[in-house]
């Protein structure tokens, strides 16, 4: 019989829509299980071949799961406020609702003809009135409690795309978007105050299943330091407090920096001898973004102030005060005391502007460089820390500034506030009114949603306001506590805020009481599995593991952390090893796939295409392999026999494959799953028959990869129900003991490491092994496989260029 797939994968989506298969089910005694990936931005293009890796994965844990007797919640929705849809409404003066249902209906039908098994009557779409609703609402409870705050502050500027970016947004000093340059300028803008989470957003970290390398990006990016304030008596007869991570080096502070923008500046005009230079120098910095005064090798600049110095503490010594911007305003206390001899910056500086360097710790050669490894080091030049560690001289200074009242022990975050506001149309409007009697003011809850309204132009206003600044009639309105004349905000939010929440809103979609029922969320919650990219580990994961410990503060939601286990995928590359994308003619169309080869081969190429977590290449040579082997699958049927349990040649081998698929899902090996299936097939074909006891397992084990076939041979077979209704197979550990055999791997005749294979394993199954150590994947990333040889049990070498 032919293999007809297309055929089959309509038929079984039909079934599976008609009988709402998918669906979670509301009995909440049911043992349950909740994965979850990010939901898409549904841009014009479509589906990209990089989206279904994270859902197929994680589809695959889902229907595991669903034979494995738990009830499981695998939802799907659109995040569909952003740029991108606001831009194209612009240019083509169509409504951006109408584009994002166009692009919505688009990628709805692309996932469904993939055969992925969500929950679709949970479908949200956060620019839907009913879903912002409660993003609105959570904005509200936030701002209760002193979470939002609207702030004067030099925001990040894009020149093109004319919107406030965050720091996150500005990638290597351009907009990430659109690669637009950035500038600094001051605006009023709504923020969230993450800051009061930074401590608990490290901590909790300690209590979930994340891949350790997400949990280092988390800690790195909030960036917790330990260190002490100091404060330097001045010539002006105040003092000026520094953050220091190394007060053991004090004797060594040869001259101190205060950033641009510091108030001290304004504090001592009247004793200062050169104001307009200094403040010509602000204007200057004004103009660099964070990440461009900060860079290490850029060439220090500097003012010193005349007319004020700073008195070093712990000797007495005059040392001048400079401005550069090499100190930020928003760190610490935005004034340094400057190493030279201890810190590459300082000593850059020291070097340019002819200032003492003191090594304060024994070991490099500070004239040639500062002496920075300098951890373990020996103090020197230190009066009373002189021949301490520099371990033992932390603790005894910290104490002698603490006795003194000089200084304090103090931790600081470089983690910065949220900035919560975009001066653009299509996101949800902030639910607050301005007053000129009460201030700020938030709009009663029995009002919301408050809609986006009907303007006639997208196009933000040529002082970067909003277009609903030019809306009168909707901006003036009434104070809701006094009744009087009030202005609505009309910043909208930023494109995080409707994801910050979303998987609080799958447990319950159709609420219009809360934004979910107490019940449903300590049922679903926490998420058992998220996976989705490393991109947004330190934004969208962040931010919304912050909404969720507000909101769990408030009582609102039962757990304090929102995702037990986090995994991240490795993107698909071009067939030549460089990022997908239009410009470079290399991108691969899911439609023309899933045409072609069908979704089961899809699927199952996608999870084998290499390491589920490292970035892969496509290859049409290997989705045809891919597409033989359901083939052959399919052809097992002409060869099936009576007998009900495992035949004696097979029985160990089923055993094994048992364990090693159940198992490589858990661990997001799903390449070397499907290598196993493979393996086995070759062996069944070898036999030439395979039992129904056999066929069964097979099918149950291929069945969350290629879920179409499966169901259609266990009809065909007439095994009695529908697959997706049978139970997850077992095995006996006592059956899967195996002769292996350790083999090298080589990369290009290198050697790259060893791996345990079971003797006799096929070619394809040694590959994907292979493949899975880092090693050989960083070796063949971004080149394509041009061979394999494989010598049985001794070796396999893999070319490529
Ligand atoms: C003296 C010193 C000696 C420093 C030494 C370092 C090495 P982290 O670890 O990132 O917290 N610093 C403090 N505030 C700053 C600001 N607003 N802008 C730029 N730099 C600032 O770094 C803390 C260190 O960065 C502080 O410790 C300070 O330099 C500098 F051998 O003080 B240190
Ligand atoms: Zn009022």
């Amino acid at each position: 019989m032919r293999y007809d797939f297309a055929a089959i994968e309509k038929k079984w989506q039909d079934i599976w829509e008609k009988k709402g298969t998918f669906r979670a089910k509301d009995d909440y005694s049911l043992p349950k299980y909740y994965a979850l990936v990010e939901f898409p931005y549904p841009s014009g293009q479509g589906l990209h071949v990089g989206h279904p890796r994270s859902y197929t994965a994680l589809d695959i844990v889902a229907r595991k799961r669903r034979l494995q007797g738990y009830n499981v919640l695998y939802p799907m929705g659109w995040d569909a406020f952003g740029l991108p849809t606001e831009n194209f409404a612009i240019k083509n003066h169509i409504h951006p609702e109408i584009v994002t249902k166009k692009n919505v209906a688009r990628f709805k039908q692309q996932l469904k003809s993939l055969g992925l098994s969500f929950d679709w009557s949970r479908e949200i779409n956060t620019t839907d009135p009913n879903y912002y609703k409660w993003t609105q609402w959570i904005f509200l409870q936030l701002f209760k409690k002193g979470l939002a705050y609207k702030k004067e502050m030099a925001v990040n500027w894009c020149t093109s795309c004319k919107v406030v970016l965050a720091n996150e947004e500005v990638v290597n000093g351009v907009c990430e978007r659109c690669g637009g340059e950035v500038i600094r300028k001051v605006k009023s803008q709504w923020m969230l105050k993450i800051t009061d989470y930074a401590q608990k957003l490290i901590d909790d970290l300690d209590e979930v299943d994340y891949l350790e390398r997400i949990k280092t990006q988390q800690r790195n990016w909030i960036g917790r330091s330990t260190g002490a304030e100091v404060n330097f008596k001045t010539t002006a007869g105040d003092t000026l407090t520094i953050y220091t991570t190394r007060p053991d080096t004090l004797f060594g502070a040869t001259y101190m920096v205060i950033a641009p923008e510091h108030p001290n500046i304004e504090k001592w005009s009247s004793l200062i001898e050169n104001m307009p230079e200094l403040i010509a120098y602000r204007e200057q910095s004004a103009r660099k973004s964070d990440f461009e005064r900060t860079e290490v090798q850029k060439e220090k600049t500097g003012v010193e102030i005349k007319g004020v110095k700073a008195i070093n503490p712990v000797n007495g010594r005059e040392i001048p005060i400079f401005v550069s911007d090499y100190v930020l305003m928003s760190y610490g206390t935005g004034a340094i005391m400057a190493v030279p001899a201890h810190d590459t910056r300082d000593w850059e500086f020291a070097k340019k502007f002819g200032l003492p360097i003191i090594e304060v710790v024994k070991g490099g050669d500070v004239e040639k460089e500062a002496f920075t490894d300098c951890e373990t080091g020996i103090m020197v030049n230190s009066d009373f820390l002189n021949g301490l560690t520099v371990q033992e001289a932390q603790v005894k200074i910290k104490k002698w500034l603490t006795e003194k009242g000089i200084g304090r022990e103090k931790v600081n975050f470089k983690l910065r506030d949220w900035v919560f506001s975009r001066q653009r149309y299509w996101g949800e409007p902030i639910p607050l009114v301005h007053c000129e009697k009460c201030g700020w003011v938030p709009i009663p809850e029995d009002q919301l949603p408050l809609r986006l309204p009907e303007v006639e132009s997208y196009e933000p206003t040529d002082n970067g306001e909003s277009p609903l600044a030019a809306m009168e009639d909707w901006v003036n309105t009434t104070c809701p506590k006094c009744g009087g004349k009030a202005r609505r905000e009309t910043d909208t939010m930023p494109q995080w805020a409707g994801s910050s929440w979303y998987f609080l809103r799958y447990c319950d979609p159709h609420n219009d009481k809360e934004l979910a029922s107490k019940e449903a969320l300590e049922y679903w919650l926490p998420v058992d599995w998220y996976n989705g990219g490393m991109e947004h580990t330190t934004l969208h994961l962040l931010y919304s593991r912050f909404w969720n410990k507000a909101l769990y503060d408030m009582g609102i939601v039962p757990y304090k952390e929102p995702y037990k286990k986090r995994t991240s995928h490795g993107m698909i590359l071009g067939e030549n090893g460089e990022k997908m994308s239009k410009s470079r003619g290399n991108v691969v169309n899911p439609d023309e796939i899933v045409k072609e080869y069908g979704a089961d081969t899809m699927r199952l190429y996608e999870m084998f295409i290499g390491d589920f977590e490292k970035a892969a290449p496509w290859s049409s040579a290997s989705i045809k392999g891919c597409r033989r082997f359901l083939e052959r699958v399919f052809a097992l049927q002409d060869i099936v026999t009576d007998e009900e349990g495992y035949s004696k040649e097979l029985e160990s081998s089923m055993h094994k494959c048992i364990k090693k698929v159940s198992e490589d899902i858990e661990n997001l090996k799903f390449n070397t799953a499907i290598a196993a299936m493979m393996s086995l097939l070759n062996e069944i074909t070898d036999k030439g028959s395979i039992t129904r006891g056999e066929l069964k397992t097979l099918l149950l084990l291929l069945n969350p990869f290629a879920p179409h076939i499966t169901e259609e041979l266990w009809e065909i077979e007439k095994f009695g129900g529908m697959l997706n209704e049978q139970k997850w197979p077992e095995y006996d550990e006592e059956k899967c003991k195996d002769d292996s055999v350790e083999i090298p791997v080589q990369v290009n005749g290198k050697l790259k490491g060893t791996i345990t294979i079971p003797v006799g394993a096929e070619k394809e199954q040694v590959q994907a092994m292979a493949q899975s150590l880092d090693k050989v994947a960083s070796a063949i990333a971004g080149k394509n496989i041009i061979k394999v040889i494989y010598i049985q049990n001794k070796l396999i070498n893999i070319v490529a260029k």
